[in-house]
């Protein structure tokens, strides 16, 4: 069975990757499906956020890193898949995830939003965050891969 975990990741973190690790477990195949969307600003490029995802999810088997743009259950048909997995971290996640799950499951039919509760050591991590405290100089090397972490020193640091 597929799944198909969809985001920004700008860029992705060491919380995304734990839920990456628990599908890919219990699924055949997983499809990380990064958003490709010009009208909001992101500090990595697709095909950045692809090479860094990549970088990081060697050592899995069937993970599979995609863009697409336009709507989440138009890239679900096309690759006929009606399972989606997202990450808990506080109770501010829920409202919204709840909405999108309910809204994308109107758009297709029987489509269902799967929730892991993020890893208590990730619950505190976002990309938003990184991104503000490598800004002002501070240390994310703990919070996301290896990767990533040289290429948001080299966006930050080395200016
Ligand atoms: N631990 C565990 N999970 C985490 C962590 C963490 N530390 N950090 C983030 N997560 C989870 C998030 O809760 C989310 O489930 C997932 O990881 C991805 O997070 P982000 O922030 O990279 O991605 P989002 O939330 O910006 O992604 C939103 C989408 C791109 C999925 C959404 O906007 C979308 O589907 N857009 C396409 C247009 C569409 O179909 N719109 C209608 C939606 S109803």
């Amino acid at each position: 069975m597929k799944i198909i975990y969809p985001g920004s990741f700008d860029p992705i973190t060491l919380g995304h990757l734990d839920i990456i690790e628990r599908v890919s477990k219990k699924f055949d195949e997983v499809y990380i499906a990064i958003l490709n969307n010009n009208q909001k600003k992101s500090l990595f490029t697709v095909e950045e956020r692809i090479e860094i995802i990549k970088d990081a999810c060697k050592s899995f088997k069937n993970i599979k890193v995609v863009a697409f743009s336009g709507l989440l259950v138009d890239f679900a048909k096309s690759i006929d898949c009606k399972l989606i997995v997202r990450g808990l971290r506080e109770v501010s996640d829920y409202e919204k995830e709840v909405q999108m799950a309910l809204m994308n499951r109107e758009l297709y039919n029987d489509m269902e939003t799967l929730f892991l509760v993020s890893n208590a050591k990730y619950s505190f991590v976002s990309s938003s965050i990184i991104k503000e405290i490598i800004s002002f100089g501070g240390n994310v090397e703990n919070f996301v891969p290896e990767l990533a972490y040289k290429m948001l020193k080299s966006k930050y640091l080395h200016k």
